[in-house]
């Protein structure tokens, strides 16, 4: 038996320094140490040696067993050592490569127009108001003094939910409504936000599109105010040395009404392609408030004026970007949209 217990202290050894990993080692460590490994069998196998003999044949199990789990520890700790140097090695970064640019998301290059608009005129001291895109006739029409069969209400031109709903055709009802709510007070607002017209869409008409307008209501608003308003915001939108222009126009909810052009900024009034040879390039509309539109709204018009304007975002982000298709704002195509994106210097 003792001979019996030395070939397997043998083998075990040498099972031991031919193994290779630690997979390896751990299975010899369960084939030969574990409960159903040949030791314990020898161990069992004991009952059957004279009473006598049995301590020391204990005594020598055991030195074996503990030589041979030393044998196999040290062994595995160089094992597993060597394991981790391997993994170490395999996973090893070079930091001085290169990075891999990170995709960074940006703004809508319209958002970014309607942004820019509107922090200038928040610099201004005018405040941001929003309202319903599905919108009661009332305010879309009656109240901006477009009486029912008015003919620049045309059923054709809007979309129509009921009898007295509709997508909203312009932003001018957020300020009706606005004025309706202030009873009489003073009001500087903007109001950026989606319309609908009953458009087939092509390379300049969109179904959907969006505008801001502006309002501002007070004693003693006049023309001027509006001309110097205007003309601050055409030089800061299109550079400092834009001139302007007003011409006489018609909207049903101003009196007088114009619409103002900026000197070209491509060719600073020479003419040519983009002002279309005569340096001028048109950019929105305007005018004093119609009195209709200021008494609908519960204010004095011997008492107090205002002044109003609208443009049209997608106009002047095709105008200043040299979009070609008003359409390429609605596709969302990244490579047009990321054309604008801002990107770090
Ligand atoms: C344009 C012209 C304009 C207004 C919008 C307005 C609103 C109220 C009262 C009076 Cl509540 N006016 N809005 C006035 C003049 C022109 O828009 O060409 N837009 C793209």
């Amino acid at each position: 038996m003792e001979q019996q217990l030395n070939e397997l202290k043998e083998t075990v050894l040498l099972k031991i320094d031919e193994a290779t990993s630690v997979k390896e080692l751990n299975d010899v460590r369960i084939a030969y140490l574990g409960k159903k490994g040949p030791i314990t069998d020898l161990l069992k196998g004991m009952g059957k040696l004279p009473a006598d003999e049995r301590p020391k044949m204990g005594a020598l199990v055991n030195v074996s067993r503990e030589t041979v789990t030393e044998v196999l520890e040290r062994r595995m700790a160089i094992l597993e050592q060597q394991a981790i140097n391997e993994q170490l090695d395999k996973e090893k970064i070079d930091v001085t490569l290169p990075g891999r640019p990170a995709l960074q998301g940006n703004h809508h290059p319209l958002t970014r127009v309607v942004e820019e608009i509107e922090d200038f005129f928040i610099s201004m001291g005018y405040e941001v108001a929003e309202g319903p895109e599905v919108e009661k006739d009332y305010y879309n029409f009656e109240a901006l003094n477009l009486p029912k069969g008015h003919p620049a209400r045309d059923m054709q031109d809007s979309f129509y939910i009921s009898e007295e709903v509709l997508l909203r055709t312009h932003t001018s009802p957020v300020q009706a409504r606005t004025m309706e709510a202030k009873q009489g007070a003073p009001v500087k607002i903007i109001c950026p936000g989606k319309v609908y017209r009953r458009d087939n869409d092509d390379a300049t008409h969109s179904h959907q599109f969006t505008q801001i307008e502006g309002l501002v209501i007070g004693e003693d608003i006049r023309m001027s105010d509006l001309k110097g308003t205007l003309s601050l915001f055409a030089k800061k939108m299109f550079g400092s040395e834009r001139e302007i222009r007003l011409r006489p126009s018609f909207f049903p909810f101003t009196e007088p009404s114009v619409e103002m052009d900026i000197s070209c900024f491509k060719c600073g009034g020479d003419g040519c392609n983009v002002c279309k040879k005569t340096g001028w390039i048109e950019i929105l509309g305007a005018g004093m408030v119609h009195p209709n539109v200021l008494s609908m709204a519960g204010y004095d018009p011997s008492v107090v004026s205002g002044f109003a304007f609208g443009m049209g975002p997608e106009r002047i982000a095709m105008l200043k970007y040299g979009v070609e298709d008003i359409r390429h704002f609605y596709t969302n195509d990244i490579r047009f949209v990321s054309q604008f994106h801002r990107t770090e210097a």
